[in-house]
């Protein structure tokens, strides 16, 4: 298309249309009328990126002419979900987009948006996060590039059989992804010191060679809102050096020919399913290797292009190391700077902390990566030599900061000597970078108080608190049309760039026309997500119930077995007295467990198991219903937080870093039933707590309880909880198997349940019982759910990002023509 970016009206009527045919016919060889769904969206998806790439291009020129600070976010996850709705959004061509769309009979609008796959490049939380940061780094035309992998399996399916999750693969790019570009000229050499075989199906590494994977480029553009920037996410493609071993080859061993690049593609085929534990698999460390060697090499070689003096790498160059994942960084950054650019150690280790920042985004303990030093010395001996020797000073240091403290030095070094040598990572990312954060205020004080304090107290300079945000492009303008259409009717658009205008709604929460508008939105929203449920899954639901969500990764720390347990008690209330009023409810539960999680994976088959026996039992039916809808991603977020009345936000004290599905709830409306904990205590502050439904213990009441905890003791004096716990340990959730929940009842009472679910059951349900007394007073409720999207402002990743920028990386916008 021969047209001005972004500018709609320059487009000539015809060039959409032309163009989308002629994806059509040279891409599919295909004429319209027969073209499938599939086909129709690639030439939507085709004929917007034509449209796009001029100013994607612009983008890339101006940054170079203009040689500016660059900030480079290292991911080892991107939860982008789908594409193609975001960037029609963003660009503002979408009024355009539909009427081209109408000229063709056949083409579907919404079928067209929801043929496109989500890419599920991510866990949960991290990916998505970094997917709104790089969306928020464009639309704030910061210039900057997300580094990720390409894999070509993301995170699994879950189909859910006899209320068991199960797993299938999710081959995303089993059909050709039309946002990416290969840019194979731009491909790089990774070094490794092994060569990788298949034995009897299990992939080895055999030490002693000097090998190299290719790393080869894949673009997607990332459209800010307004489309003036066009920043790159570029995720990389492992491959093997394109030749065929001839011996083998002529001696009639064709696979033994190409079985090289066969392994070599391995190690981005996959993306690891499990979230918050690492046990130290191989392959997964060759991942981050191969992640942090492409990246830096891709990084490097920029910056060279403009730069002849290495001196000043950090004036031009910011890395952010999104968790531990790419800690390798500083390790290969000072392989660079040492082997390559010959710098002396001291300058080479002063530009590596000033460039390096790293963010941490959990408290738990066995998320804490450490990898054994015998991967390093297989697949990369220079950067362990490298790694040891930051350690031998670091601890010479440490050592003369505080002489006597033996504990002190061993608990800070980078290597761990106990049992087999691993690399603590964390303590690498620490030592190596000049920032290190936390995800909300309370994560960022007890990383610094509990789990790093060594640290925190020998570099305090360093610590500091990035609160997360979502993008309201995504999360709010894209999700709620008619929400996001109220509020701009209502205060104008500057929200959609600016979320603390949405402080504006605030008077309008007392406003009887506006709340009622409100209501009707919602209402809306939750008979399409009904319908959508309806035609998806066959499960039926009432969109005139309250409905009540609590979506994210299965964890135990995530309690949802404290809200399954709320729904048993909630069950037995109506068991013992039919004629009790309990507002008819429907409670939501959607997420993954990790496939080795065995207990999480117990939590789903309970869920499902309590729902399909309260949907039997006509005490209960029709006036609280448990939906598990299987298969939690990012499209399926989108639709239900806009339909959601309430967010459940339960976890245990201390242990939720920030959340960010929090804080996409309340922007559409939701009110939270939630713990102190994470941003949910920085939400009720914006918002105040009259506005919230708080309960249980805190973080400090947790940690000095847990000496003296026992459940034992709620099981016996609570007669609710002990009822709730009966039902299910005398299988009346599970007759047709006996003693399945048995780990449950381990858990919660022989192993001391560590999560405190029975300590907080009962304000729990006390706080609940409040929840469901002000939605009977619609006026009230409405109120508060008002007042609540006013007080979200804060929680904007451009906000987030304005202070990463700010304060981390000393960057500025860089405008583009
Ligand atoms: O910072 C993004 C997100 C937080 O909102 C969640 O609270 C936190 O659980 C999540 N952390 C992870 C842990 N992965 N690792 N390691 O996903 O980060």
């Amino acid at each position: 298309i021969a047209a001005a970016p972004g500018d709609p009206e320059l487009a000539s009527e015809a060039s959409g249309r032309e163009s989308y045919d002629r994806h059509l016919l040279l891409d599919h060889v295909v004429r319209p009328e027969d073209a499938s769904q599939r086909e129709r969206f690639e030439a939507v998806a085709r004929t917007l990126r034509d449209f796009l790439t001029q100013r994607w291009l612009l983008t890339q020129q101006t940054h170079d002419r203009e040689n500016p600070k660059r900030v480079y976010y290292l991911s080892m996850e991107f939860l982008i979900g789908r594409t193609l709705i975001n960037n029609i959004i963003n660009l503002g061509v979408e009024p355009y987009v539909r009427k081209e769309l109408r000229t063709d009979p056949r083409q579907d609008w919404s079928e067209v948006v929801e043929t496109e796959p989500d890419a599920g490049l991510g866990n949960g939380g991290l990916g998505r996060l970094a997917a709104c940061f790089i969306e928020s780094l464009a639309t704030l035309q910061i210039p900057a590039m997300g580094y990720g992998l390409r894999y070509e399996y993301g995170i699994f399916r879950q189909a859910i059989e006899n209320g068991y999750q199960i797993e299938q693969p999710d081959h995303w790019l089993a059909q050709p992804d039309p946002w990416e570009v290969c840019q194979p000229r731009q491909t790089v050499q990774v070094p490794v010191a092994c060569r990788f075989e298949l034995h009897d199906g299990v992939l080895r590494a055999v030490p002693g060679y000097a090998t190299h994977l290719l790393g080869v480029p894949y673009d997607r553009p990332v459209v800010g809102y307004g489309g003036q920037t066009i920043n790159t996410l570029r995720l990389w493609g492992a491959s093997s050096p394109d030749h065929f071993d001839f011996g083998e080859f002529s001696s009639g061993d064709f696979v033994g020919a190409i079985v090289d690049r066969i392994l070599a593609e391995t190690v981005t085929r996959v993306l690891y399913p499990d979230d918050s534990t690492r046990a130290g698999q191989a392959l997964r460390f060759v991942q981050e290797y191969f992640l942090v060697c492409c990246s830096l090499a891709d990084i490097v070689a920029r910056f060279r292009r403009t730069n002849d003096d290495w001196g000043l790498l950090s004036e031009k160059v910011a890395i952010q190391l999104n968790d531990t994942h790419p800690a390798m960084a500083v390790g290969e950054l000072m392989r660079l700077l040492l082997d390559e650019a010959k710098l002396g150690w001291d300058e080479a280790w002063e530009l590596t902390v000033e460039t390096l920042a790293y963010t941490n985004h959990t408290l738990l303990p066995e998320a804490l990566e450490k990898w054994p030093v015998r991967f390093f010395e297989l697949v990369c001996p220079r950067l362990l030599e490298i790694v040891y020797e930051i350690n031998r000073r670091f601890v010479a240091d440490v050592q003369q900061r505080y002489p006597d403290d033996h504990p002190r030095a061993s608990r800070m070094s980078v290597i761990e000597d106990s049992g087999e040598r691993q690399i603590r990572m964390a303590n690498l990312a620490i030592v190596g970078s000049h920032s290190t954060n936390g995800v909300a205020q309370i994560h960022s004080d007890l990383l610094r108080t509990r789990v790093v304090a060594d640290f925190a107290q020998m570099f305090p300079e360093r610590f500091n608190n990035k609160t997360n945000g979502v993008t309201p492009r995504r999360w709010l303008l894209a999700a709620n049309r008619d929400w996001a259409g109220l509020i701009t009717e209502s205060i104008g658009d500057a929200w959609i760039t600016d979320l603390s205008e949405l402080r504006q709604l605030l008077p309008l929460a007392d406003d009887q026309t506006f709340r009622s508008r409100f209501r009707q939105t919602k209402q809306s929203a939750k008979e399409r997500f009904a319908d959508w449920l309806r035609t998806t899954t066959g499960q039926v639901v009432d969109p005139e119930t309250i409905f009540d969500s609590q979506i994210k990764r299965i964890h135990e720390y995530k309690r949802q077995l404290l809200n399954i347990l709320h729904v048993i008690v909630l069950y037995n209330r109506l068991r013992s007295d039919p004629s009790i009023s309990i507002p008819p409810r429907t409670f939501f539960f959607a997420g993954k467990a990790a496939p080795a999680y065995r207990l999480a994976k117990l939590i789903i088959k309970l869920i499902n198991n309590v729902g399909r026996v309260i949907d039997e039992d006509p005490v209960s039916r029709g006036r609280i219903k448990v939906v598990f809808v299987p298969n939690y991603n990012v499209s399926l977020a989108e639709r239900l937080i806009p339909a959601t009345d309430v967010s459940e936000q339960i976890s245990t004290a201390g242990y939720e870093a920030s959340g960010t599905g929090n804080m996409k709830f309340m922007m559409n409306g939701a009110l939270t039933i939630g713990t102190r904990d994470g941003a949910t205590i920085e939400m009720a502050e914006e918002a105040g707590e009259e506005n919230f439904f708080l309960f249980g213990l805190n973080a400090e009441q947790v940690a000095n309880s847990r000496q003296w905890y026992s459940p034992h003791w709620h099981y016996e004096n609570e007669p609710e909880t002990r009822d709730a716990l009966d039902l299910i340990f005398n299988d009346h959730f599970s007759r047709d198997e006996p003693g399945i929940f048995t780990p449950i009842r381990e858990s919660l009472l022989d192993h001391g349940d560590f999560f405190m679910h029975l300590a907080d059951l009962s304000s729990y349900a006390e706080a609940q019982q409040q929840l469901g007394e002000l939605y009977a007073d619609p006026d009230a409720w409405t109120r508060k759910a008002i007042i609540n999207v006013a007080g979200s402002g804060k929680f904007s990743s451009d906000r987030t990002i304005a202070e990463y920028a700010a304060e981390i990386w000393n960057a500025v916008p860089c405008p583009i023509d």
